[in-house]
């Protein structure tokens, strides 16, 4: 791991830190955390090493002023899930549990990726298939190459889909749809994953990176902490009824009415400036 940070903070200089682990890079700028999943001749298959980086990668990215998390990959793939070169478990066919791997390694970073209080983008350059596919759902908000592609691999090689993306897909594109994917095993189409509520856009290739600038651009500069409440109640609406989904916008919104950026979007909007957020 190689650590090259430029923490001579003032208020022209923007701090910059870069960290080079063995499977991933992770860039911190500006508010805004960017990691790449850094494996191309294995189409960033997640291997053991995978999690404790990330997680690392997550912890600094959440003591810095983190405004925006991009999850991107490096070389034609986004990622191929589990690394089929590393036994997935061990001991006998009959002592063998790779559920433990998804308790130990899967389970906990998506369950941290889906609670992160700020905004989390997920950059899909080519295929994603296994947990790679759950990785990408598992952002906010997913953008990806029209060459890209979803595949649930898993069935290929006699596995559940895995690290929330049975529950991902049947939330998003319905029991039918998520059947016919998880069952057959086919390629979805980043075009078709759009159109079919699974992803936010699928842009042209030649044009998602300067999409995704637009994006983070955009998303850096909001009202994070009401954008943190917001991606809250939107995931608790699915898990309960109207009166209980009610009581905790009032909850949240109690919150984000205590926040220094609603006084600054309401002072904007009244003004008829555009507002200078501070994500405060
Ligand atoms: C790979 C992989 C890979 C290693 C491509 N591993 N090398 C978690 C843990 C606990 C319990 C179980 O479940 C899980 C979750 C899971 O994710 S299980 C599902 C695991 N993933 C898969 O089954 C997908 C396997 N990969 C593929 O089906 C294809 O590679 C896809 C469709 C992703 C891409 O196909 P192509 O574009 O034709 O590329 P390729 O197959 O030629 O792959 C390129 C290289 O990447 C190749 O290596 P090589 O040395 O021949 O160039 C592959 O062996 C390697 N690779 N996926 N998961």
């Amino acid at each position: 791991m190689s650590d090259n940070s430029n923490s001579n903070y003032n208020a022209e200089t923007i701090e910059v830190l870069t960290m080079t682990y063995e499977t991933i890079q992770f860039e911190q700028a500006d508010g805004v955390a960017r990691i790449t999943l850094n494996r191309p001749e294995r189409l960033n298959a997640l291997c053991e090493a995978t999690f404790p980086e990330l997680h690392d990668a997550l912890d600094r990215a959440e003591a810095g002023s983190l405004r925006v998390l991009v999850i991107a990959a490096a070389g034609r793939g986004f990622c191929a899930g589990a690394d089929l070169e590393q036994p997935l478990g061990t001991g006998s066919r009959d002592e063998r549990d790779i559920g433990a791997t998804l308790e130990r390694n899967y389970n906990p970073l998506i369950e941290r990726l889906r609670s992160l209080p700020v905004p989390v983008v997920s950059v899909v350059n080519g295929v994603a298939a296994g947990a790679g596919v759950s990785l990408a759902l598992a952002a906010d908000l997913t953008i990806a190459a029209r060459s890209a592609s979803f595949v649930l691999a898993f069935a290929r090689i006699g596995l559940v889909p895995d690290a929330g993306a049975t529950y991902f897909l049947a939330e998003r594109i319905g029991v039918a749809r998520a059947q016919g994917l998880a069952l057959l095993g086919e390629k979805l189409s980043a075009f078709d994953a759009a159109a079919w509520g699974l992803i936010w856009k699928c842009v042209e290739d030649d044009e998602l990176a300067a999409r995704v600038d637009e994006l983070v651009a955009r998303l850096r500069v909001g009202p994070t902490v009401g954008l943190g409440l917001t991606k809250q109640a939107i995931y608790a609406a699915g898990e309960r009824a109207l009166a209980a989904q009610l009581r905790l916008e009032r909850e949240l919104q109690a919150r984000a009415g205590r926040t220094a950026d609603f006084e600054e979007g309401v002072a904007a909007f009244l003004a008829k400036r555009a507002a200078r957020f501070t994500g405060h």
